[in-house]
């Protein structure tokens, strides 16, 4: 089947379905035209969404909608279905609270589920937003539940993200053993209408005040003097210095503490549109997003090697023999690597 590019790069509504479901399938064709479109991309304010199941992110993402297109931005939305019980059936109604968008031919709603997939979701997120990027799509919203590596991985993409937690559920807690406070810009305290919404500020206020969460700043990384190897991952995930992440009390159900919001990300894309005159600052991005297509194609190399003749079936019989190591398997397969 044909895909036309100049037709997918004007936002061509049918063209862009294509393309997606051609991610989605992980199939040949989606990644020949990832690499047409590549240069086309950078221009879309990506903004990540995470937190806990339930914390308010779809209704947040449906206020941040209306908002964006109330100043005439085309709007693309992802929704990551974490296919996690918790959430059975969330898709669905995001699909009704968002339907008012559904004749807006300015909004792009795509939910999908790709848990299970070889090498995890990341990737698949990562290339739909490319993707969406490239269409001209002008802001990409990104909805993710905070629960893995995956996800942080998937928000270390977005300019702005926001981890949206809600008061009095040790949602603080488990968003701390999740790492994802090291990924916020801008906490969203969500459903403030509930008990404790002020005892939740206070503790990240304490928290920030104490140095932790926020991403640390390139400034940091960079005091003493060049960017040391293990500084490398730190640095792609760095925050415009300067910024100090907001908190802002919303009730999204009501619309409330959205302006307040909006706000902070629109101070926050400030910041970051001015980081990104620092080549540094881009070189740490771009690397970023080098290196995970570069994993992502090792470790697809890799998997054909052990699918191909057995191998890895031969790996386990050696293993299980007790006449090889792990270790020395593992070395000796990537050694074979090499020599096809
Ligand atoms: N009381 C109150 N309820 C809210 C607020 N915001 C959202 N809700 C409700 O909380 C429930 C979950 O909201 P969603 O927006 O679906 O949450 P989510 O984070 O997208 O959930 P998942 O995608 O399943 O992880 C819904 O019933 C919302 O109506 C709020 O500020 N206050
Ligand atoms: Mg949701």
């Amino acid at each position: 089947m044909k895909l036309e590019i100049d037709k997918l790069l004007a936002r061509d509504v049918r063209s862009g379905a294509r393309l997606l479901r051609w991610i989605d399938d992980g199939v040949a064709e989606a990644r020949a035209v990832l690499k047409v479109i590549w240069q086309h991309t950078g221009r879309a304010r990506v903004i990540g969404i995470t937190g806990n199941p339930g914390a308010g992110k779809s209704t947040l993402t449906d206020q941040l909608i209306g908002r964006f297109r109330e100043r005439g931005l085309s709007v693309a939305v992802v929704a990551v279905d974490p296919s996690s019980p918790f959430s059975g059936g969330a898709i669905l109604g995001d699909r009704i609270r968002m339907q008012e968008h559904a004749n807006d031919e300015g909004v792009f709603i795509r939910s999908f589920a790709t848990r299970g997939h070889l090498g995890g979701l990341t990737h698949t997120t990562t290339d739909v937003v490319h993707a969406l990027d490239a269409m001209g799509w002008e802001v990409i919203l990104v909805e993710t539940v905070g629960v893995g590596q995956d996800e942080v991985e998937v928000q270390r993409l977005a300019q702005t993200t926001l981890v949206v937690l809600t008061p009095g559920m040790g949602d603080e807690v488990q968003a701390i053993k999740a790492g994802i406070l090291e990924i916020a810009d801008v906490f969203v305290v969500n459903k403030a209408d509930r008990e404790g919404a002020d005892r939740t500020v206070r503790e990240l206020e304490q928290m920030l005040e104490m140095g932790k969460g926020g991403r640390p700043s390139l400034g940091e990384l960079m005091h003493h003097g060049g960017l040391k190897a293990s500084d490398l991952e730190q640095a792609d995930r760095a925050s415009p210095d300067e910024w100090v992440p907001e908190i802002v009390k919303t009730v999204a159900s009501r619309n409330e503490g959205i302006d307040e919001l909006v706000a902070a990300i629109d101070a926050h894309a400030e910041v970051y549109a001015k980081a990104c005159q620092a080549p540094e600052f881009i070189r740490a991005r771009l690397r970023q997003e080098f290196l995970e297509i570069y994993r992502r194609a090792l470790f697809a190399r890799g998997w054909s090697y052990l699918m191909h003749e057995d191998h890895l079936q031969q790996i386990v019989d050696r293993m299980l023999d007790r006449s090889s190591d792990p270790y020395t398997l593992a070395e000796q397969a990537v050694r074979a690597l090499g020599s096809r």
